[in-house]
């Protein structure tokens, strides 16, 4: 495809020390969406995922288990990329920090921050967690009630006293104020950033930024008894993936700065303040946005392994169909907001939205057409004011929905386009082909023909949330492969009244509780 637009989004990459989630698979489909959509609506797309391999914590887990880290990594590396497969993601990327390709792009940003005077040698005293692989001040540890000091997300933490590296983070809180100022939607949703530019205003500190007391690490170029910080390796990752150190690559042209880097609230800080801060400080250009969304609860309670509540996502796909959670986790809240997780709540979402809205609609239209119009699309006749309507609600949607993916709104790009679902049911029941069948038959044919267009709208532009139902219906539609981008959207490329149809078969089943 020739297109001068382009879009970059990732995920982060996630620690090798525990196995994917729902909260994981949260964030990679939320990507897959994007990608997805920006593919459709023509541009030229990177997606990027992978894992996260260094460091302190998965050293520890290394050692846990007793194997050497990188056994340990490739090991759970694997169950990252599977994820992948299995959620049927999009990524054109899958990046591990322990690759060649990666090491070099971090040991080239070290360079060019050491060349810009961004780096010194000092030495370390203070607070660590590793669990959470932060720095923390004295004054931001709470007590907890067994009375140890706590980092503020709970994670224990350690006195640590070494020689290490310093960035001037300290010389970048000025400048990264005037850039959240120029860009108020580099961090979204806007609550957010108001919370980042609130602790950047309270002032920053320098950073460590390298560590000798363990091993897990990138060297720190021409003095190797230093093993790179954690987050510099891992936010790194973004660069690498697009060719840096190499700035004059078609990839990296195309592709950065990134457009979204889509993460969880709990790293929100890391990619708005220390990300651009590196970045700017190493002559590079900071990423266009950062969306932090919310953490899901499952059945009201944290999830944790000591409470089992770990939700599998694969599990979860196998019993209630890939597209179905998707669809939930992507429908249920509004992005950026917190939510629980329960079942009830999915199969309400199967049951009620895909099941009796979605599929019943298009099972409806194409049993009709298969009935009344010998399988095949039928002719209109003259439209009436219901029938613009309907199909100028369809026509517009792809407008607004691109609105919303644009501020990734994506639980109101999906009730909009269920806005229309609503519509088209409701357009069915007053307009009652199966009666027309009998008194009507040309009207009966714009009535099929309305909504068969209609259908193929919600078909298509629901393409990036349920790839699979929507393809089913497109396919039962017997629209060509290459006319399911949205640039077949609207009257230009409207079905061929005459077009033979295959067979009907349901495109979204009801979830029924198998019995024991
Ligand atoms: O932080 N609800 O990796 P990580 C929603 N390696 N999202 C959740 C979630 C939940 N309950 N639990 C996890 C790291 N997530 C670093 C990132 S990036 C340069 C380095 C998701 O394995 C959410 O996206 O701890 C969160 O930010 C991410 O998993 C943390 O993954």
């Amino acid at each position: 495809m020739t297109t001068d637009k382009s879009f970059y989004v990732t995920s982060p990459i996630y620690y090798v020390n525990d196995a994917p989630h729902i909260g994981h698979a949260y964030t990679s489909l939320a990507c897959d969406v994007l990608a997805r959509f920006k593919r459709l609506d023509g541009y030229r797309v990177r997606f990027l995922t992978g894992t996260d391999e260094h460091g302190q914590k998965v050293e520890k887990s290394a050692q846990a288990a007793g194997v050497d880290p990188q056994a340990f990594s490739d090991r759970n590396s694997a169950k990252f990329r599977n994820l992948s497969q299995a959620l049927g993601l999009s990524n054109d990327d899958f990046i591990r920090t322990t690759e060649p390709r990666h090491i070099a792009a971090c040991q080239e940003i070290w360079r060019r921050l050491k060349e810009r005077g961004q780096i010194y040698l000092g030495s370390y005293s203070g607070w660590y967690s590793v669990r959470d692989e932060a720095y923390y001040a004295e004054g931001e540890l709470v007590t907890a009630p067994d009375g140890e000091k706590r980092a503020p997300t709970g994670a224990d933490v350690e006195w640590v006293e070494e020689p290490s590296y310093f960035f001037k983070l300290s010389a970048w809180q000025q400048p990264l104020l005037d850039y959240y100022a120029k860009h108020p939607d580099f961090v979204l949703p806007q609550a957010r950033l108001n919370e980042v530019m609130s602790f950047v205003k309270s002032g920053l500190q320098d950073l460590s930024v390298s560590r000798t007391s363990f091993r897990w690490g990138i060297p720190v170029p021409e003095d190797p008894a230093h093993v790179m910080y954690v987050w510099l390796d891992a936010l790194t990752n973004y660069l690498t993936s697009v060719g840096f150190p190499d700035t004059k690559t078609d990839d990296y042209r195309a592709f950065w700065p990134a457009d979204v880097h889509m993460v969880g609230k709990d790293i929100l800080r890391f990619h708005a303040i220390l990300w651009p801060a590196f970045l700017m400080a190493a002559d590079l250009e900071p990423p266009k946005r950062v969306f932090a969304h919310g953490w899901w609860t499952i059945e009201g309670q944290k999830m944790s392994k000591s409470l089992r509540n770990v939700v599998d996502p694969i599990e979860l796909a196998k019993k209630y169909g890939l597209d179905q959670v998707r669809y939930f986790l992507l429908r249920e809240l509004p992005f950026g907001n917190d939510g629980d997780f329960s079942h009830k709540a999915i199969v309400h979402r199967t049951n009620g939205d895909l099941a009796n809205d979605y599929g019943n609609l298009a099972q409806r239209v194409l049993s009709l057409i298969a009935r009344n119009c010998a399988g095949r699309v039928p002719t209109p006749g003259p439209l009436d004011d219901a029938d613009n309507a309907l199909l100028g609600a369809a026509h517009g949607l792809l407008a607004e929905v691109r609105a919303d993916i644009d501020v990734q709104a994506f639980h109101e790009a999906l009730d909009r386009i269920w806005t229309v679902v609503r519509a088209a049911n409701g357009y069915v029941d007053r307009q009652a082909p199966w009666a027309l069948a009998k008194s009507d038959v040309p009207r009966m044919g714009t009535v099929l023909y309305v909504l068969a267009e209609t259908i193929r709208h919600l078909g298509l532009l629901a393409q990036p949330f349920m790839p699979g139902v929507t393809g089913k219906l497109l396919d039962q539609l017997a629209v060509p492969a290459d006319q399911r981008t949205f640039a077949s959207i609207g009257p230009g490329s409207a079905l061929t009244p005459g077009t033979e149809l295959p067979k009907p078969t349901g495109i979204v089943p009801r979830y029924v509780e198998a019995t024991p």
